[in-house]
């Protein structure tokens, strides 16, 4: 039942779009006999999106019909030019090069990076242990270390489960604080949520405030109640006023958190010396303001967020951190209209589950010994762990890259995309023979979107309301073409030296089982035999989320009969998905693995003297920084290719403030220099009062025009300039190892 039946009429499909967070629903119409999209549009009958989309609904039809994407796996020739492979030949070629390498060097000569639509792609996410556990590698490298870690950080060691993100209730909320998001472009991340702007807007109407603290007047910001302008950075000294404020003004009311809660008199230390005027330099925010912010935030059902403008900057995770810490202060976590849990339908919020012990330094980068945090190595030294100039013997010989674009994403890509030619070997498993892609010697292709089926497996958790979503294949692929999941298992297999991938697929599906079903658990009516004789599916991940789904909060447990829990047959037959209601408060303690709140985590307070030690420079009046900026049309580097979405002129420019263009002799249309310490570019100026003085932004994800990718759009109409190549690699946040992709310290002049 996972393909719909051929039939000659074009017919009306509803799957979610998998592009952003958000999942809207859509309604498109199909020709299955010519295996084409007819239309998309927004599906009224989705209980979250109710017939909203946004322009990029339009890429899942595009990216399938892109003559462009890569369907077989391709091998590079000794001259450089690529022919189209077997998989059989290129699993071979895969596992046997990347064994040799770690039979000659071990298993550290080996590594890979994972990027962003992993997250968006379920197979992507169960299927990647094969690959891991068959490389066996310490280095581990991807996107999150450009994204959203500090976040993992902080809540892995207050709440000790690094995924449990608190998700404002924007649906109830009265006062929404949003620091460095700009969710009506983004659509909301870690606060999924189609339709930004309406519930933005219903906060308004409903007589509430929405503050917006953030160096650019954002389209956010343009709707908001509130705009504060902050110096990109100083977020942290900002957030400790505010806990400054609440304890000198007597406002803290952590309320039944109090129960559970350790570190309220630690913080109370900590936070004593951060005044609103001592930090009000550093931030550019006026102490009356800050002062006026707190009392009004107490003083409402308030819910304070803050997301990668907090995290991709120098004190990112003292930054992510403190906005939880002012949520427990003021008694918004686990709160109604506060920070609240989502109870995902696949059980990973459950009550009794373990907490992960939070480990870092168990081992260190080759080249400058720089620790592995929660598993993790900054992306941006995938570049120096290669080049033998920087870590000699030791260095990384094979690479995987998958379904990511490292050298336009992280951190000083023209380095990166030096370092590559230096493999042995590298394969990228993409749809693209794109910037990162060129240098690999062998690509695999996965099918996309339209192709396979999916289920909104990491969205649940992020999601302002509770859901559970499966959404259909629309085409069948091509024979020898293969889901990324298959992909992985039988890479995975190879690797491993196990004859079939089904083994491995059966083998992970029964661990589960093992851990869900039979006697101790939430099902112990059933044996894990009986119940993988009772799951949908011959293979592959939908049968794994049966399997969630089932055991989890609102599953059948697996019992006989049409009672009231879902299930696999249920979920295929709700067509826009299953409304799971509201968020619901008083989670916490329960439904986090450590017994109580550890406000003031060791491993972060550690930073502190390193943002101490900072002020005097943050409070600079002259210092002139670079941010990015999020476009409703990009989806970071990877749909500059689809000519809807690419149509129009020029948006890689550089904003600035007409204050500061005029001081630098620089205007609207003019190209101009951008110097950070590591590189320097050219790029179209446009001057707005959007920016902050002192501050200028320049989107990230472009820098189409190198040679040997295969993306005439994106060239022809979009290419752009790669802001990361400013990134400097070596500065971190260091808690995370995060790095800083806002606050860079540049220089600009006219050319
Ligand atoms: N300066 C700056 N840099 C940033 C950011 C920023 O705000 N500023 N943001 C950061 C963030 S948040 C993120 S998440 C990262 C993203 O970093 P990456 O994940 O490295 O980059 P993407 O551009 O998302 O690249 C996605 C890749 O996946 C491929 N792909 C898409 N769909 C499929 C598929 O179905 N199968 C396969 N096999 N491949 C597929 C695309 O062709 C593309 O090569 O960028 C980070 N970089
Ligand atoms: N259209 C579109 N949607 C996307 C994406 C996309 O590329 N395009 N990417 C997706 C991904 S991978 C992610 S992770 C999410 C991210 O979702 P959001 O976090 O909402 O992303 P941004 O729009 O980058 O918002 C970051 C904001 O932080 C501000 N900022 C920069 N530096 C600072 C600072 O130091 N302090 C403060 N307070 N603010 C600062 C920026 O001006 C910007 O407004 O979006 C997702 N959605
Ligand atoms: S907002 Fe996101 S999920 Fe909704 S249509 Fe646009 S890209 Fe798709
Ligand atoms: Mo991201």
């Amino acid at each position: 039942m996972t393909a719909p039946t051929r039939s000659t009429e074009p017919h009306i499909v509803f799957r979610s779009c998998p592009t952003c967070e958000a999942s809207c629903g859509l309604r498109i119409e199909i020709d299955s006999q010519t295996r084409s999209v007819i239309r998309i549009e927004g599906d009224p009958a989705d209980p979250r999106s109710e017939g909203y989309l946004c322009p990029k609904a339009y890429a899942i039809k595009e990216i399938y019909e892109d003559p462009e994407r890569l369907k077989k796996p391709i091998r590079k020739n000794a001259d450089g030019s690529w022919s189209e492979i077997d998989w059989d030949e290129a699993m071979d070629l895969a596992a046997s090069r990347l064994l040799e390498i770690k039979e000659k060097y071990g298993a550290n000569a080996n590594g890979y990076y994972i990027g962003n639509p992993t997250g968006h792609n379920v197979g992507a996410q169960l299927y990647l242990l094969p690959v891991m556990n068959g490389l066996a590698t310490q280095r581990s490298f991807s996107a999150a270390t450009m994204d959203q870690f500090p976040q993992n950080i902080a809540l892995h060691t207050m709440l000790g489960d690094p995924w449990m993100f608190p998700i404002p209730d924007i649906q109830r909320t009265e006062f929404f604080v949003c620091m460095g998001g700009n969710p009506l472009v983004s659509q909301g991340s870690l606060m999924s949520g189609p339709n930004a702007k309406k519930r933005l807007t219903a906060i308004l109407d409903r007589g509430g405030r929405v503050v917006t603290i953030d160096p650019r007047r954002t389209e956010t910001a343009q709707i908001a109640s509130d705009h504060l302008f902050i110096k990109p950075g100083s977020d942290a000294y900002f957030l400790l006023a505010v806990c400054q404020v609440l304890f000198e003004e007597g406002l803290v009311a952590p309320g039944r958190l109090a129960d559970f809660t350790d570190g309220l008199q630690e913080i109370e230390a900590i936070v004593n010396i951060y005044t609103p005027e001592r930090v009000a330099a550093a931030t550019g925010i006026a102490p009356e303001t800050t002062r006026g912010l707190v009392r009004d935030f107490c003083a409402a059902k308030g819910a304070w967020y803050g997301r990668i403008g907090l995290c991709t900057q120098e004190f990112g995770s003292l930054a992510s951190w403190l906005v939880y810490v002012v949520n427990v202060l003021t008694g918004r976590l686990d709160a109604e209209g506060g920070m609240m849990f989502t109870r995902s339908a696949t059980g990973r919020s459950e009550a009794g589950r373990p907490a992960e012990a939070f480990e870092q330094s168990r081992y260190e980068t080759i080249a400058q010994g720089i620790p592995e945090i929660g598993g993790q190595l900054p992306c941006g030294l995938l570049a120096e762990e290669i080049e033998e100039a920087s870590a000699g013997e030791k260095r990384m010989r094979g690479l995987v890259t998958t379904m990511g674009n490292p050298v336009l994403s992280a951190p000083n890509g023209e380095r990166l995309a030096a370092a590559l030619d230096e493999l042995d070997f590298m394969l990228s498993i993409d749809i693209y023979l794109n910037e990162t892609s060129r240098h690999a010697d062998l690509i695999m292709p996965s099918t996309v979107q339209l192709e396979h089926e999916n289920y909104d497996f990491l969205f649940e958790t992020t999601s302002v309301q509770n859901f559970s979503r499966w959404s259909p294949r629309l085409f069948e692929a091509d024979d020898d073409q293969r889901d990324q999941w298959r992909i992985y298992c039988e890479l995975g297999a190879r690797l491993a030296g196990v004859p079939s991938w089904e083994i491995i697929d059966d083998m992970m599906l029964k661990g589960l089982l093992g851990m869900t079903v039979g006697p101790d658990t939430g099902c112990p009516n059933v044996t894990p035999e009986a119940a993988f004789d009772m799951l949908q599916d011959e293979h592959g991940p939908m049968r794994m989320i049966e399997c969630m789904v089932r055991t989890g909060p609102y599953g059948d447990k697996f019992e006989p009969g049409d009672g009231d829990g879902i299930n696999l047959r249920k979920l295929r037959a709700a067509e826009h998905g299953i409304d799971l209601g509201e968020l619901k408060a008083a989670r916490l303690p329960e439904a986090m693995p450590l017994d109580r709140i550890e406000l003031c985590p060791p491993h972060i307070t550690a930073d502190l003297p390193r943002l101490e030690a900072a002020l005097d420079e943050h409070s600079r009046p002259d210092r002139l920084v670079l941010i990015g900026r999020r476009q409703i049309r990009n989806m970071n580097s990877w749909l500059h290719n689809l000519p809807a979405l690419a149509k129009g002129p020029n948006r890689c420019t550089l904003l600035v403030h007409p204050v500061d263009a005029k001081r630098l002799g620089i205007e609207t249309g003019r190209t101009v220099r951008v110097r950070s310490r590591i590189a320097e570019i050219e790029v179209e100026c446009q001057t707005t009062d959007e920016m902050m003085p002192g501050v200028v932004s320049l989107p990230h994800g472009y820098g189409h025009r190198l040679t040997g990718v295969r993306l005439s759009v994106a060239q022809a109409k979009q290419p752009g300039v790669c802001s990361n190549y400013l990134t400097d690699e070596n500065v971190l946040d260091v808690p995370s190892g995060t790095h800083v992709a806002n606050g860079i310290p540049v220089e600009i002049s006219a050319t």
